[in-house]
């Protein structure tokens, strides 16, 4: 059984940790289950020189036990004598915190790029340490970076990085736009290809579906693998009650023209049988009452995933959807 999924930041890493759980407490009927992730490596950003993936390190350190669980993102038990350094020699950004620990990750990787390794090979290299108990890929060897339109002071239109909007702004000046610089040249690795082709189940966990699933449909060739792969594709919203889980999918939502919803998500990834990506559609149950696009099979239950249990219990509903789906 071949699993796939998409992910982007925090509430991907918690979903796949409940996937994880879920297939190894039944691992009687789920014997040879393997996922594969396809990560979103729009979020990059190169500082001191050091090339850092969060969304992939998210997922690496959630799986593989050394996430800071209370954040979600970087490492636990971090020192931060490195960011004081760069901080006493003056050297920015003093916004983007990174730990020592976390530091090690950005030199090897930025080390084996820069030896000529893909992005692939060092991720896998990364995760032969982490022990994710899954694979996995960036969504390209190629580097695309997201970037935000806002309102400059003089009123003009600039374009800041998304780390920059996202974590130093915090979203203050909203966005009017999304770019994804080096998208239309961004191949999907062969890997990233064969893992939507081959797959007996896709699913689309409650990631951002604007800069984290929205940023790796943008890789060529992605979105058309998912309309034709064999494999039904079920997602879960990440919008409860018209409010993201985490985050700010609301002011990513509003910058792109679709409604804060449930349903507003689930019609902007479309039903396949309309030529868009979901066969199914988990909705929290609060939502129940709005139907997802004519096509799209959806069912209601709790979507949040405060204990590992309640992850597992959430990946497990989608699976079986899934499964139900395949016939
Ligand atoms: N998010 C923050 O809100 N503040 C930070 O200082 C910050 C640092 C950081 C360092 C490494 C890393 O992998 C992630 C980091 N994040 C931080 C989270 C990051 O902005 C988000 O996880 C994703 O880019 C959005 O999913």
């Amino acid at each position: 059984m071949q699993i796939t999924a998409l992910t982007g930041g925090i509430g991907g890493a918690r979903f796949l940790r409940g996937l994880r759980e879920h297939l190894q407490a039944r691992s009687d009927d789920w014997s040879g289950a393997e996922i594969t992730v396809i990560g979103n490596t729009a979020d990059d950003i190169t500082l001191f020189g050091l090339r850092v993936c969060p969304d992939l390190d998210t997922v690496m350190y959630t799986l593989g036990g050394g996430i800071h669980e209370e954040q979600g993102w970087g490492r636990a038990d971090e020192t931060f004598s490195v960011s004081a350094e760069l901080a006493a020699y003056e050297v920015p950004p003093d916004w983007f915190t990174l730990g020592d620990r976390d530091f090690a990750t950005h030199i090897v990787r930025t080390q084996m790029l820069r030896a000529g390794w893909s992005l692939t090979d060092v991720t896998a290299a990364l995760c032969d340490r982490w022990r994710p108990g899954m694979r996995l890929l960036p969504m390209s060897d190629d580097p695309v970076e997201t970037h935000v339109v806002v309102t400059g002071d003089d009123g003009s239109r600039q374009a800041v990085h998304f780390q920059e909007w996202w974590v130093r702004e915090q979203a203050r000046r909203p966005a009017l736009e999304f770019v994804f610089l080096g998208a239309a040249e961004a191949q999907p690795t062969a890997d990233v290809l064969d893992a939507i082709r081959g797959a007996d189940v896709v699913l689309l966990p409650p990631s951002n579906p604007v800069v984290s699933i929205g940023a790796i449909l943008q890789v060529d060739g992605i979105g058309d693998a998912l309309r034709a792969t064999a494999a039904p594709v079920v997602g879960v919203s990440p919008i409860i009650g018209g409010k993201p889980v985490r985050g700010m999918a609301d002011a990513c939502l509003s910058a792109i023209g679709v409604e804060t919803s449930a349903a507003g998500v689930a019609g902007h990834y479309g039903a396949r049988i309309a030529g868009g990506l979901l066969d199914g559609w988990l909705v929290a149950d609060e939502d129940t009452s709005i139907a997802g696009p004519p096509g799209v099979v959806q069912r209601s239950r709790p979507l949040l995933m405060t204990t590992p249990g309640e992850a597992a219990d959430l990946a497990g509903a989608a699976l079986s959807l899934a499964l139900e789906l395949r016939g």
